[in-house]
Protein backbone atom coordinates (compact mmCIF):
# COMPACT_ATOMS: atom_id res chain seq x y z
CA UNK A 1 0.00 0.00 0.00
CA UNK A 2 1.05 3.55 -0.79
CA UNK A 3 1.94 5.78 2.33
CA UNK A 4 -0.15 8.93 2.26
CA UNK A 5 2.57 10.84 4.76
CA UNK A 6 5.83 12.05 3.01
CA UNK A 7 9.02 10.50 3.30
CA UNK A 8 10.64 13.91 3.30
CA UNK A 9 10.08 16.42 5.43
CA UNK A 10 11.16 19.65 3.32
CA UNK A 11 13.36 22.19 6.01
CA UNK A 12 10.86 25.19 6.51
CA UNK A 13 13.72 27.50 5.28
CA UNK A 14 13.91 25.95 1.98
CA UNK A 15 15.72 26.73 -0.48
CA UNK A 16 18.90 26.58 1.65
CA UNK A 17 21.29 28.33 -0.72
CA UNK A 18 20.86 30.57 -4.12
CA UNK A 19 22.85 32.09 -6.35
CA UNK A 20 22.80 35.09 -3.93
CA UNK A 21 24.98 33.51 -1.58
CA UNK A 22 27.79 33.27 -3.92
CA UNK A 23 30.13 36.36 -3.78
CA UNK A 24 31.42 35.13 -7.65
CA UNK A 25 28.74 35.61 -10.53
CA UNK A 26 26.74 32.14 -11.28
CA UNK A 27 23.37 31.72 -13.03
CA UNK A 28 22.69 28.83 -10.60
CA UNK A 29 23.59 27.21 -7.31
CA UNK A 30 21.87 23.12 -7.49
CA UNK A 31 22.85 19.40 -7.27
CA UNK A 32 25.15 19.48 -4.98
CA UNK A 33 27.48 16.56 -2.98
CA UNK A 34 27.29 16.70 0.83
CA UNK A 35 29.42 15.11 3.81
CA UNK A 36 29.76 15.61 7.40
CA UNK A 37 33.30 16.25 8.00
CA UNK A 38 34.82 16.79 11.81
CA UNK A 39 31.13 17.89 12.98
CA UNK A 40 30.66 20.30 10.32
CA UNK A 41 28.78 19.75 6.73
CA UNK A 42 30.47 20.62 3.79
CA UNK A 43 28.76 20.98 0.48
CA UNK A 44 30.27 20.98 -2.70
CA UNK A 45 27.12 22.77 -5.27
CA UNK A 46 27.15 22.98 -9.05
CA UNK A 47 26.48 26.67 -10.72
CA UNK A 48 25.81 27.27 -14.36
CA UNK A 49 28.66 30.52 -14.81
CA UNK A 50 26.91 32.93 -17.36
CA UNK A 51 28.35 31.08 -20.66
CA UNK A 52 25.88 28.50 -19.48
CA UNK A 53 28.74 26.03 -18.25
CA UNK A 54 29.01 24.55 -15.22
CA UNK A 55 32.25 24.97 -12.19
CA UNK A 56 31.57 23.41 -8.63
CA UNK A 57 31.62 25.66 -5.62
CA UNK A 58 32.02 25.37 -1.69
CA UNK A 59 29.76 25.94 1.28
CA UNK A 60 29.98 25.03 5.25
CA UNK A 61 27.22 24.79 7.47
CA UNK A 62 27.20 24.05 11.50
CA UNK A 63 23.71 23.00 11.45
CA UNK A 64 23.24 21.36 7.58
CA UNK A 65 20.92 24.17 7.25
CA UNK A 66 22.50 27.56 6.61
CA UNK A 67 25.35 27.42 4.50
CA UNK A 68 28.34 30.10 3.84
CA UNK A 69 30.11 30.01 0.63
CA UNK A 70 33.87 29.88 0.23
CA UNK A 71 35.07 33.27 -1.96
CA UNK A 72 36.68 31.19 -4.64
CA UNK A 73 35.20 28.05 -6.77
CA UNK A 74 36.53 24.70 -5.59
CA UNK A 75 36.75 23.21 -8.77
CA UNK A 76 36.91 24.58 -11.96
CA UNK A 77 38.12 22.97 -15.62
CA UNK A 78 41.55 22.10 -15.82
CA UNK A 79 43.48 24.48 -17.74
CA UNK A 80 46.75 22.51 -17.48
CA UNK A 81 47.09 21.36 -20.96
CA UNK A 82 46.80 17.54 -20.11
CA UNK A 83 44.23 15.00 -20.14
CA UNK A 84 41.88 16.75 -17.68
CA UNK A 85 41.57 19.80 -19.58
CA UNK A 86 40.32 17.97 -22.74
CA UNK A 87 37.99 16.62 -21.28
CA UNK A 88 36.49 19.16 -18.99
CA UNK A 89 36.20 21.85 -21.81
CA UNK A 90 32.77 22.25 -21.46
CA UNK A 91 32.45 22.42 -17.57
CA UNK A 92 32.35 20.04 -14.03
CA UNK A 93 29.12 18.99 -13.01
CA UNK A 94 27.28 17.06 -10.64
CA UNK A 95 29.82 16.37 -8.33
CA UNK A 96 29.21 13.27 -5.34
CA UNK A 97 31.35 13.14 -2.32
CA UNK A 98 32.53 9.59 -1.82
CA UNK A 99 33.69 8.67 1.47
CA UNK A 100 36.00 6.02 0.94
CA UNK A 101 38.97 4.27 3.34
CA UNK A 102 39.76 7.86 4.75
CA UNK A 103 39.66 9.50 2.02
CA UNK A 104 36.79 11.48 0.03
CA UNK A 105 36.47 10.87 -3.24
CA UNK A 106 35.13 12.91 -5.84
CA UNK A 107 33.41 11.74 -8.51
CA UNK A 108 31.91 14.55 -11.07
CA UNK A 109 30.71 14.66 -14.67
CA UNK A 110 32.98 16.17 -17.26
CA UNK A 111 31.71 17.82 -20.23
CA UNK A 112 33.86 18.17 -23.82
CA UNK A 113 33.72 17.94 -27.38
CA UNK A 114 33.68 14.26 -27.15
CA UNK A 115 30.67 13.79 -24.62
CA UNK A 116 30.08 13.79 -20.55
CA UNK A 117 32.37 11.25 -18.98
CA UNK A 118 33.28 10.57 -15.09
CA UNK A 119 36.49 12.14 -13.36
CA UNK A 120 37.96 10.88 -9.96
CA UNK A 121 39.29 13.38 -7.89
CA UNK A 122 40.45 12.90 -3.58
CA UNK A 123 40.30 15.56 -1.02
CA UNK A 124 41.10 14.65 2.66
CA UNK A 125 40.35 18.37 3.84
CA UNK A 126 38.28 19.90 1.25
CA UNK A 127 41.43 22.56 0.57
CA UNK A 128 43.98 20.73 -1.81
CA UNK A 129 42.09 18.32 -4.38
CA UNK A 130 43.95 15.95 -6.74
CA UNK A 131 42.74 14.77 -9.72
CA UNK A 132 43.40 10.71 -10.07
CA UNK A 133 41.69 9.62 -13.45
CA UNK A 134 39.12 9.56 -15.56
CA UNK A 135 37.36 6.89 -15.27
CA UNK A 136 34.70 5.75 -17.74
CA UNK A 137 34.53 6.64 -21.35
CA UNK A 138 31.87 8.95 -23.01
CA UNK A 139 28.31 8.76 -22.48
CA UNK A 140 28.04 7.91 -18.77
CA UNK A 141 26.66 9.91 -15.50
CA UNK A 142 26.09 9.82 -12.00
CA UNK A 143 28.76 7.17 -10.72
CA UNK A 144 28.88 6.93 -7.05
CA UNK A 145 31.41 4.65 -5.34
CA UNK A 146 30.19 2.39 -2.34
CA UNK A 147 32.27 2.99 0.73
CA UNK A 148 33.72 -0.34 1.52
CA UNK A 149 35.39 -3.00 -0.74
CA UNK A 150 33.75 -5.92 -1.57
CA UNK A 151 35.90 -9.14 -2.19
CA UNK A 152 38.99 -6.92 -2.20
CA UNK A 153 37.10 -4.76 -4.76
CA UNK A 154 35.73 -1.31 -4.98
CA UNK A 155 32.19 -1.01 -6.06
CA UNK A 156 30.16 1.41 -8.29
CA UNK A 157 27.10 2.49 -9.29
CA UNK A 158 26.94 4.26 -12.44
CA UNK A 159 24.44 5.00 -15.78
CA UNK A 160 25.56 4.94 -19.05
CA UNK A 161 23.75 6.08 -22.13
CA UNK A 162 22.26 3.32 -24.35
CA UNK A 163 19.73 4.01 -27.48
CA UNK A 164 18.41 0.29 -27.04
CA UNK A 165 17.41 0.53 -23.36
CA UNK A 166 16.03 3.47 -20.66
CA UNK A 167 19.09 4.62 -19.00
CA UNK A 168 19.86 2.37 -16.25
CA UNK A 169 21.71 1.54 -13.11
CA UNK A 170 24.88 -0.44 -13.75
CA UNK A 171 27.31 -2.12 -11.46
CA UNK A 172 31.37 -1.89 -12.00
CA UNK A 173 34.34 -3.20 -9.59
CA UNK A 174 37.53 -1.98 -9.56
CA UNK A 175 40.89 -3.36 -7.88
CA UNK A 176 42.45 0.00 -7.48
CA UNK A 177 39.94 2.93 -8.42
CA UNK A 178 41.23 3.78 -11.89
CA UNK A 179 40.58 0.46 -13.62
CA UNK A 180 37.30 -0.59 -13.61
CA UNK A 181 34.85 -3.00 -14.98
CA UNK A 182 32.67 -6.42 -14.65
CA UNK A 183 30.10 -4.33 -15.40
CA UNK A 184 26.46 -5.09 -15.26
CA UNK A 185 22.70 -3.78 -14.96
CA UNK A 186 21.22 -4.08 -11.60
CA UNK A 187 18.16 -1.51 -12.02
CA UNK A 188 16.25 -0.62 -14.63
CA UNK A 189 13.11 1.97 -14.90
CA UNK A 190 9.71 -0.15 -14.86
CA UNK A 191 7.29 0.84 -17.77
CA UNK A 192 4.48 3.51 -17.17
CA UNK A 193 5.81 3.93 -13.60
CA UNK A 194 7.16 7.33 -11.90
CA UNK A 195 10.61 6.63 -13.21
CA UNK A 196 10.02 4.71 -16.56
CA UNK A 197 12.35 7.15 -18.76
CA UNK A 198 15.60 6.87 -17.28
CA UNK A 199 17.02 6.12 -13.51
CA UNK A 200 20.31 6.91 -12.39
CA UNK A 201 22.25 6.55 -8.76
CA UNK A 202 21.44 10.01 -6.53
CA UNK A 203 23.26 10.18 -3.37
CA UNK A 204 26.46 7.97 -2.56
CA UNK A 205 24.93 4.44 -0.77
CA UNK A 206 24.86 4.73 3.03
CA UNK A 207 24.62 1.70 5.49
CA UNK A 208 21.52 0.61 7.14
CA UNK A 209 21.17 -2.87 8.97
CA UNK A 210 19.16 -4.33 6.31
CA UNK A 211 21.62 -3.06 3.59
CA UNK A 212 22.99 -0.26 1.74
CA UNK A 213 20.23 2.79 1.07
CA UNK A 214 20.51 3.86 -2.59
CA UNK A 215 18.53 7.24 -3.12
CA UNK A 216 18.43 7.42 -6.75
CA UNK A 217 17.01 9.52 -9.34
CA UNK A 218 13.87 8.92 -12.05
CA UNK A 219 12.02 10.59 -14.51
CA UNK A 220 8.82 11.05 -16.27
CA UNK A 221 8.15 12.52 -19.50
CA UNK A 222 5.09 14.44 -19.72
CA UNK A 223 3.69 16.12 -22.33
CA UNK A 224 5.23 19.18 -20.10
CA UNK A 225 8.22 17.88 -20.27
CA UNK A 226 10.25 15.84 -18.22
CA UNK A 227 9.39 15.60 -14.15
CA UNK A 228 12.47 14.44 -12.18
CA UNK A 229 11.87 12.70 -9.01
CA UNK A 230 13.61 10.68 -6.50
CA UNK A 231 13.52 7.13 -5.04
CA UNK A 232 14.62 4.63 -2.87
CA UNK A 233 16.66 0.69 -3.52
CA UNK A 234 18.27 -1.41 -1.22
CA UNK A 235 21.02 -3.37 -1.92
CA UNK A 236 22.54 -6.34 -0.13
CA UNK A 237 25.25 -5.61 2.16
CA UNK A 238 27.55 -8.52 1.30
CA UNK A 239 26.81 -7.99 -2.72
CA UNK A 240 25.83 -4.64 -3.90
CA UNK A 241 24.50 -6.47 -7.22
CA UNK A 242 21.79 -7.50 -4.87
CA UNK A 243 18.54 -5.37 -4.77
CA UNK A 244 16.77 -6.47 -1.96
CA UNK A 245 13.70 -4.31 -2.60
CA UNK A 246 12.60 -0.99 -4.69
CA UNK A 247 10.28 1.22 -2.85
CA UNK A 248 7.49 1.50 -5.60
CA UNK A 249 6.70 4.87 -4.43
CA UNK A 250 8.78 8.01 -4.96
CA UNK A 251 10.32 9.55 -1.87
CA UNK A 252 10.46 12.97 -3.03
CA UNK A 253 8.94 15.20 -6.29
CA UNK A 254 8.69 18.58 -7.20
CA UNK A 255 5.97 20.93 -5.31
CA UNK A 256 7.70 23.83 -4.03
CA UNK A 257 7.75 27.15 -6.21
CA UNK A 258 11.48 26.71 -6.55
CA UNK A 259 11.08 23.27 -7.20
CA UNK A 260 8.66 23.40 -9.89
CA UNK A 261 9.78 26.37 -12.03
CA UNK A 262 13.15 27.61 -12.65
CA UNK A 263 16.10 27.02 -15.04
CA UNK A 264 14.78 23.37 -15.79
CA UNK A 265 10.98 23.16 -14.37
CA UNK A 266 10.37 20.39 -12.44
CA UNK A 267 13.19 18.81 -11.14
CA UNK A 268 14.51 17.63 -8.05
CA UNK A 269 17.64 16.05 -8.09
CA UNK A 270 20.15 14.97 -5.39
CA UNK A 271 23.70 14.44 -4.99
CA UNK A 272 24.35 14.02 -1.64
CA UNK A 273 22.74 12.60 2.00
CA UNK A 274 23.80 12.86 5.20
CA UNK A 275 22.88 9.71 7.86
CA UNK A 276 22.77 10.83 11.19
CA UNK A 277 22.80 9.46 14.41
CA UNK A 278 19.21 9.51 15.12
CA UNK A 279 18.37 7.29 12.79
CA UNK A 280 17.23 10.00 10.27
CA UNK A 281 18.89 11.13 7.02
CA UNK A 282 19.55 14.36 5.69
CA UNK A 283 18.85 14.65 1.99
CA UNK A 284 19.72 17.42 -0.34
CA UNK A 285 18.48 18.37 -3.44
CA UNK A 286 18.77 20.43 -6.50
CA UNK A 287 15.36 22.68 -7.33
CA UNK A 288 14.45 23.13 -10.84
CA UNK A 289 18.29 23.26 -11.61
CA UNK A 290 18.60 26.55 -9.68
CA UNK A 291 18.83 26.38 -6.30
CA UNK A 292 19.83 23.89 -3.09
CA UNK A 293 16.71 22.36 -0.88
CA UNK A 294 17.26 20.40 2.22
CA UNK A 295 14.87 17.76 4.02
CA UNK A 296 15.20 14.82 6.11
CA UNK A 297 13.53 11.54 6.41
CA UNK A 298 13.38 8.38 9.10
CA UNK A 299 15.91 6.26 7.32
CA UNK A 300 13.56 3.52 8.48
CA UNK A 301 10.87 4.28 6.71
CA UNK A 302 12.96 4.16 3.63
CA UNK A 303 14.16 0.37 3.97
CA UNK A 304 10.56 -0.33 5.16
CA UNK A 305 9.15 0.93 1.47
CA UNK A 306 12.11 -0.88 -0.21
CA UNK A 307 11.30 -4.21 1.60
CA UNK A 308 7.53 -4.19 1.78
CA UNK A 309 6.06 -2.19 -1.16
CA UNK A 310 8.53 -3.08 -3.82
CA UNK A 311 8.28 -3.08 -7.44
CA UNK A 312 10.91 -5.26 -9.36
CA UNK A 313 14.75 -4.33 -10.08
CA UNK A 314 14.75 -5.50 -13.53
C1 LIG B 1 20.13 15.56 -15.90
C2 LIG B 1 21.46 16.14 -15.44
C3 LIG B 1 21.27 16.90 -14.15
C4 LIG B 1 20.07 17.82 -14.19
C5 LIG B 1 18.85 17.11 -14.73
C6 LIG B 1 17.64 18.00 -14.88
O1 LIG B 1 20.24 14.98 -17.15
O2 LIG B 1 21.95 17.00 -16.43
O3 LIG B 1 22.42 17.67 -13.93
O4 LIG B 1 19.78 18.27 -12.89
O5 LIG B 1 19.16 16.55 -15.98
O6 LIG B 1 17.88 19.05 -15.78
Amino acid sequence: MNRKKPFVKRYDGNPILTRDDVPYPVATVHNAGVIKHNGRYIMLFRSHLHNGRSVIGRAESADGFSFSVHPEPFLVPSHDGGIFAEYEEFGVEDLRINPVGGDYLLTYSAYSRHGVRIALARTRDFEKVERIALITQADLRNVVIFPVKFDGRYARLDRPHSEMSPWSIWISYSPDLVHWGDSRVIMKPVPYHWDEMKIGPGAPPFKTDKGWLNIYHGVFKTMAGAVYRLGAALHSLNDPAEIIGVSDQWILHPEDPWEVSGYVPNVVFTCGAVPEDDGTVRIYWGGADTVMCAGTAVIDDLVQSCLTNTRSAL
